[in-house]
């Protein structure tokens, strides 16, 4: 059996900074995504825990970390990213195993976190009020204060990336966190903790309770003690969990993912265009949430980027984590079995190539290979719907205006690619398009921790990344003093 030879024991939860048992007993098994076999357990936390980490987070707020300044609380997360800067490889590993991703891109991700800690280590006192302005004899200011207790309830797709983008936020603004991972990959969320506590993070700060999502998770979003709630995953998912922050009126971040196109104009720099369309398509086998899933192509140039693409497909590799080739499995049976009931039925699309799974991957692993389909009409499921597979569709467009329409025809909005050197179409390409984020002659801009991120229609709502999320992550407080 795979040894994860861990620094932390990954059958406790961190609650009030200390690492204590799930109170039920439960566990639920961690299984490696390329192999299949069952390497260790995790905490089956349920409402007891939940409360056990609301309460004490709500401790913390009233002690040493609502106390803590803005400018200590930048120091410790900064500390925070020095140490997780020093465990990159054995974060990579971690979550090689536990996700299936490729070890170059888990070394991404864990490099991703240390970079969001940075960020938000040198913003945590830069986030300033106003002084308004208004009547003889009085004098108004806005503070910026914490909500109090977050609650952040996170995938299994990029944990670290995500723990980036949403704890460390929280924590920058003074909130305290309570973070439920997804119960398929929560190895590097107990790490993160762990590395929090080893480098001063005062307890009850973060709080982490891994569990199911309908135990754990629902415990979490309806707690009447949680005063803010930030949710990455499905949209189904999304939906409960509005609900649940209508029931107790706090504000809710969602961000549910996507159905995100890359327009190919006819004057576009192929060479330069060709990685990005198809690493935006695959990356993390395609189960990412800004994955461009389709490809738009001007019909002047459309077999010619479907043979380049097809060419460049048909190079690619699937295989074990470790093995760190293009693609890893997807994380879980049940993933492979929606990718594959999605190409099941390709409704007149063809199959326009494929990449190889390796002879010698493991028979138990969840290995697909990535797929490029051809002859996809836009209203087709595989054009609307999110696969979350490495699964991409190309459609032949005649003009802007129906590059437009197609690209805002599915319900959501999260990123979109431009790929043409005419700067007046760059601009009305990047007005006419409902989403969250367009990138001009490029995709993912480097996954830059600096741009506000977050999505349009049913791709949520609220931003994270960027300076921008300190603003959700804080209330205003106006106060207007009469001094006569
Ligand atoms: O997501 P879920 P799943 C999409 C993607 C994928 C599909 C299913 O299309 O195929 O969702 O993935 C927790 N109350 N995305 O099933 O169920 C759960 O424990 C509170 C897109 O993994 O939404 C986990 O921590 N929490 C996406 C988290 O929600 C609940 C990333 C996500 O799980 C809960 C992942 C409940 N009732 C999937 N039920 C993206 N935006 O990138 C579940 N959870």
């Amino acid at each position: 059996m795979t040894d994860l030879n861990l620094f932390f024991d990954p059958t406790k939860c961190f609650i009030g900074g200390r690492w204590v048992a799930p109170q039920g007993g439960d566990y639920l098994p961690i299984e490696n995504p390329s192999t299949g076999e069952t390497i260790g357990q995790i905490a089956r936390g349920k409402a007891a825990d939940v409360d056990a980490a609301v309460a004490a987070a709500q401790v913390a707020l009233a002690g040493e970390w609502g106390r803590t300044p803005a400018a200590e609380r930048g120091r410790i997360l900064t500390r925070i990213g020095q140490k997780v800067l020093e465990r990159v490889d054995d974060l990579a590993r971690i979550e090689a195993l536990d996700v299936g991703k490729p070890l170059k891109q888990a070394r991404a991700d864990a490099q991703a976190l240390a970079r969001y800690l940075e960020f938000y280590g040198g913003a945590c006192d830069k986030v300033h009020g106003e002084t308004i302005p208004y009547l003889d004899g009085y004098t108004v200011y806005t503070l910026r204060e914490p909500h109090g207790v977050t609650a952040h309830i996170i995938p299994w797709n990029y944990p670290m990336q995500i723990i980036g983008r949403s704890v460390t936020g929280a924590l920058a603004m003074g909130n305290a966190a309570v973070l439920k991972p997804a119960e398929e990959a929560c190895l590097t969320a107990i790490a993160f903790a762990r590395i929090a506590e080893e480098a001063g993070l005062p307890a009850g700060a973060l709080n982490v309770v891994p569990g199911l999502g309908a135990e754990a998770g629902a415990a979490l979003t309806a707690h009447p003690g949680v005063n803010h709630i930030s949710f990455t995953g499905s949209v189904g998912v999304g939906k409960l969990i509005q609900h649940a922050a209508a029931n107790n009126v706090v504000p809710v971040t969602l961000e549910l993912g996507g159905k995100s196109p890359q327009l190919v104009f006819e004057d576009a720099d192929l060479d330069r265009a060709l990685p990005f369309l198809i690493n935006a398509g695959i990356q993390n086998a395609g189960q990412t949430c800004s994955a461009s899933s389709r490809i738009l192509v001007h019909r002047s140039i459309h077999d010619e980027v479907l043979q380049r693409m097809a060419g460049r497909y048909r190079a690619l590799k699937v295989g074990p984590a470790i093995a760190d080739l293009d693609l890893g499995p997807l994380v879980s049976e049940r993933q492979k079995e929606i990718v594959g009931g999605f190409l099941g039925d390709l409704g007149g699309a063809e199959i326009a190539a494929e990449g190889t799974v390796v002879g010698d991957a493991p028979q138990g692993g969840h290995y697909q290979a990535p797929t490029l389909l051809s002859h996809v009409s836009p209203d087709n499921r595989l054009a609307q719907d999110e696969i979350f597979g490495p699964v991409q569709v190309v459609i032949p467009f005649e003009d802007e205006a129906e590059a437009v329409a197609i690209a805002n025809g599915t319900d959501f909005g999260l990123v979109a690619g431009v790929w043409t050197r005419d700067g007046g179409r760059q601009m009305r390409m990047a007005k006419a398009i409902k989403t969250g984020q367009v990138f001009l002659n490029n995709y993912g801009a480097g996954g830059g921790v600096e741009l506000p991120f977050g999505g349009v229609g049913k791709s949520g709502h609220g931003r994270e990344k960027g300076f921008e999320a300190l603003y959700g992550f804080s209330v205003l407080k106006t106060v207007a003093a009469w001094h006569g």
